[in-house]
């Protein structure tokens, strides 16, 4: 909102200045007087949002001559964003941002990572401190327009939980009537909680923290009588929590949260590029393409999808403005959509969480991309 105020003095100002300009030149001899006009439209002590430049193929071309991505990503939510003791980060959308460092370097490690807050991660993408945000993050209304941004395609199907001490006998949302919640400020999660608790007129205490950790150091320290946010993230967060098993996630589903990446507006290449990363491993997973067999499909493949996806055929990276093996880079180096969702939150990751609408149309799942043609 404080950006949009500031965008229309701007204009206004802007605006008063051509007025002004175009008002006539003074004719010869005569006395110039200027009026200076300011129009204020909210007075605010933050400096304003610096928006980076941008413009189809703007990004493309920067990352390129930068000679790595730079992802915003989490740090704090084991499985999808986490940086360990020796500063490496790991996650289901760490390696997105893998995946999308291998199809346009042709190298997963291109790759820088950003960790952002839930509050910072907006502000980070517009003023172009990040290429792309790939956290957690939730598709909305307000996200897609006046936070300027696009969301590409879901990477991962949510919905908002909430999370109690196993021995507290809570065991639906009505029992935590005048209780207190702990929750993270700048989330879809503070928003939801304060709808569904009052649609169905629950009396409670939001306890607002600023980040993943602060939010679940106060719930560990029984500061409050449950926590909530995404159930991915309840999960997450319960595999660092001192004994696991002495907490229960609630059989409530309090809303729907997408989360998938997010890029600026205005690059519609950089949006392709971003989002046709997410169907390649998508499309890789529906042929049973892996890191594995990679290179054997390559050469013996005779499907013509499949032999478009890995560059045989069709010229699709070219018209991506990316190399056409750019995924069979993806699938090579980082692996379809199944391969790393398994390494990050499979049933051998401490982080396991049952692939449910995250499995392919054909499985009962959301997960289908449109054809590679
Ligand atoms: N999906 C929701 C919530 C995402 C979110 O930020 N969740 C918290 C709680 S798990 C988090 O990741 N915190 C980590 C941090 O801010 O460092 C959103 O987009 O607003």
């Amino acid at each position: 909102m404080r950006k949009t105020l500031w965008f229309m003095s701007m204009l206004i100002v802007v605006s008063l200045a051509l007025a002004a300009c175009g008002g006539g030149a003074p004719s010869g001899g005569g006395e110039t007087v200027t009026v200076v006009e300011t129009v204020i439209v909210e007075v605010t002590s933050s400096a304003p949002v610096v928006v980076a430049p941008t413009g189809f193929g703007v990004t493309l071309e920067a990352v390129k001559a930068r000679g790595n991505l730079i992802c915003g990503v989490n740090s704090q939510v084991p499985g999808f964003g986490y940086i360990d003791a020796n500063g490496d980060f790991s996650g289901f959308d760490v390696d997105y941002c893998r995946a999308l460092a291998a199809a346009i370097f042709g190298d997963a490690s291109k790759v820088e990572f950003r960790p952002v807050t839930a509050a910072e991660r907006f502000t980070a993408l517009q003023s172009g401190e990040i290429d792309i945000l790939s956290r957690n993050t939730t598709w909305s209304l307000v996200r897609d327009t006046e936070l300027g941004g696009n969301f590409v395609h879901t990477t991962f199907y949510d919905g908002q939980g909430m999370m109690v001490p196993a021995d507290s006998g809570i065991t639906t949302l009505a029992d935590l009537a005048g209780g207190t919640i702990c929750v993270q400020t700048g989330t879809t999660t503070e928003l939801n909680l304060a709808d569904v608790m009052a649609a169905e007129g629950i009396s409670y205490t939001p306890a607002v923290f600023e980040d993943a950790d602060s939010t679940f150091a106060a719930y560990a320290e029984n500061r409050c009588d449950a926590v909530t946010t995404d159930k991915s993230g309840l999960v997450s967060r319960r595999t660092v929590l001192a004994d696991p098993s002495a907490h229960v996630i609630l059989d409530v589903t309090m809303s729907r949260e997408p989360l998938g990446p997010m890029v600026r507006h205005g690059d519609d290449q950089w949006f392709d590029i971003a989002q046709w990363t997410v169907f390649a491993m998508i499309v890789g997973e529906e042929f049973g393409i892996t890191s594995a067999n990679v290179d054997s499909i390559k050469t013996s493949a005779t499907a013509p999808e499949v032999l478009r996806l890995l560059g045989n055929e069709g010229d699709m990276g070219l018209k991506l403005g990316l190399d056409n093996d750019w995924a069979y880079n993806i699938i090579k180096l980082v692996g379809n959509y199944e391969e790393v969702y398994n390494r990050n939150l499979g049933p051998d990751t401490p982080t396991y969480i049952p692939r449910g609408l995250n499995s392919l149309y054909t499985d009962g799942g959301l997960l289908y991309a449109p054809p590679v043609r």
